[in-house]
C-alpha cells in the first residue's frame, strides 16, 4: 500500500478512577496515537507505552521520538505490500516495540479495511464474542477492594485480577477469596517480589488462584522455572515475554503455564500471532493483557482476543470503567455475562472520533513520504 503521511498525536485524557499497580499510580494518561493515511483510508494505531518506564523501558517520549525519527520515516518510505511486513522494514531499530506495534497495527487496521473485512478474520481470529475479566488497581482498603470486586461481579466480569505487592497480599486475597469461594482469582505482582518470598508466595496456593501475574523480575524466566516448582499456582508471564522465542524459553523451562499476550510488548499483531501460535501448539493457554488504553488499542485488543487459544478471560474491559467518553463510537460495552462481541464489520469495527481526538490533543506531528526522497 502507498502510505502518503503518518500523524503522530499526543492526547492527554483523565482515567475515570486512577488506577495503582506496585510500580506507581496513573490517574491521567498521556496516549501517543499514530494516524496513518494511505489509499484514501485512514488507519489507527495506540502506542501503550506508559507515562513512565516503570512496566517497561519504554515511555511516551521515548516513542515519539523513536516513531518521528526512525519508524515512522522507515515505514513511510517503504510501502509495505502486507502488514506483515512491518517487523522487517523495523528490524534495525532495536527494541522499542510498542513504539512498533502502534504503527504496525495501523497498517492492518488500514488493510482490513482495503479488503473490507473485519481486522478479527484478518488475523485469524475464529471467536465471536471474547471472555472478560478486570485488573483491579491497590485500592485504599480491604473493605473499598471488597466492594469493587462486588461492583465488577454484579457488571459480569468472569474473572477478577487483584494488583498486589508485598504487604498488600495474603489478608486481601484472603478477604476477597473467603467472600467469593468459587470465582475465577487471579493476582498481578507486575514483578513486585523476589526469590526469597518463595515462602511467602505458596502461602498464595490456599486462595485457589487461576494464577499468579509476573511475580519475579521483569527480564528473568530461571527464576521462575524455579518459583513455578515449588507452587501449586500457575505462574502467568506478562513482562517477561517479548516475542515468541520468549515464550518458547518460558515454556519449555516450566517457568510459567499461561501467558498475556499484549500487542504493545511483543512489538505487534504480528508476533503477538506468533507467540499465540507458539503457546497453542504446545497446550499453553494465552489471555489478552490491557495498557490503560483508548477504545483504539481496546478494539486491536478485541481483534486479537478473537484468536482460538485466548480461552481465558482478558483484561479487555469497557471503555466505562476507564474513560468519561472514549474516543471511538460506539465505545466498547461488556454483556451481563461477562463478553465482549467482535466486530463483524470491516475493519476495526468502531469509528474513530475525530473530532474529540482533535480536542485531546497537545501536540502532533506529521510524518510525509514525500519528505522522505531527498
Ligand atoms: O501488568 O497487566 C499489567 C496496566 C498498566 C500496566 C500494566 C498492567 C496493567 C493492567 C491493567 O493490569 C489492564 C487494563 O485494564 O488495561
Ligand atoms: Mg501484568
Amino acid at each position: 500500500m502507498k502510505i502518503d503521511a503518518i500523524l503522530l498525536r499526543e492526547l492527554h485524557i483523565p482515567l475515570v478512577h486512577p488506577f495503582e499497580t506496585s510500580f506507581g499510580r496513573t490517574t491521567q494518561r498521556r496516549i501517543l496515537l499514530a494516524e496513518i493515511r494511505a489509499e484514501g483510508l485512514v488507519g489507527w494505531g495506540e502506542c501503550v507505552a506508559g507515562e513512565h518506564p516503570y512496566f517497561s523501558e519504554e515511555t511516551v517520549d521515548t516513542a515519539w521520538s523513536v516513531l518521528l525519527q526512525e519508524l515512522g520515516p522507515a515505514l513511510a518510505s517503504a510501502d509495505p505490500e502486507h502488514p506483515g511486513k512491518c517487523p522487517h522494514i523495523f528490524k534495525q531499530v532495536r527494541g522499542n516495540r510498542m513504539a512498533k506495534a502502534s504503527l504496525e497495527n495501523a497498517i492492518w487496521d488500514l488493510e482490513a479495511q482495503m479488503r473490507a473485512v473485519p481486522l478479527a478474520q484478518l488475523l485469524g481470529g475464529v471467536r465471536e464474542t471474547i471472555p472478560c475479566g478486570v485488573s483491579i488497581g491497590i485500592q485504599k482498603s480491604i473493605e473499598e477492594t471488597l466492594d469493587v470486586v462486588a461492583k465488577e461481579l454484579a457488571a459480569g466480569y468472569q474473572r477478577i485480577k487483584l494488583k498486589c505487592k508485598p504487604g498488600w497480599d495474603l489478608d486481601m486475597l484472603a478477604a476477597v477469596r473467603n467472600r467469593w469461594p468459587d470465582i475465577l482469582l487471579s493476582c498481578d505482582a507486575n514483578s513486585a517480589y523476589r526469590l526469597r518470598d518463595t515462602e511467602h508466595l505458596m502461602n498464595f496456593d490456599e486462595f485457589k488462584l487461576l494464577m499468579i501475574e509476573q511475580p519475579l523480575w521483569a527480564d528473568d524466566f530461571y527464576y521462575h522455572s524455579l518459583l513455578q516448582k515449588r507452587l501449586e499456582t500457575a505462574i502467568c508471564l506478562d513482562e517477561s515475554i517479548r516475542n515468541r522465542r520468549d515464550a518458547l524459553a518460558a515454556i519449555e523451562m516450566e517457568s510459567c503455564r499461561i501467558i498475556n499476550i499484549k500487542c504493545g510488548r511483543v512489538g505487534g499483531f504480528s508476533e503477538a500471532i506468533a507467540v499465540h501460535n507458539a503457546a497453542h501448539e504446545r497446550g499453553i493457554p494465552v489471555w489478552c493483557g490491557g495498557m490503560l488504553e483508548t477504545g483504539i488499542g481496546r478494539s486491536h485488543n478485541i481483534a486479537l482476543s478473537s484468536l482460538e487459544d485466548f480461552s481465558l478471560p482478558g483484561d479487555v474491559s469497557a471503555s466505562k470503567r476507564y474513560w468519561a467518553e472514549d474516543i471511538i463510537e460506539p465505545e466498547v460495552t461488556v454483556s451481563s455475562t461477562g463478553e465482549i462481541t467482535v466486530p463483524t464489520t470491516p475493519g476495526r469495527g468502531f469509528e474513530v472520533r475525530t473530532d474529540l481526538i482533535e480536542q485531546l490533543t497537545v501536540r502532533k506531528e506529521e510524518i510525509r513520504a514525500m519528505e522522505l526522497v531527498s
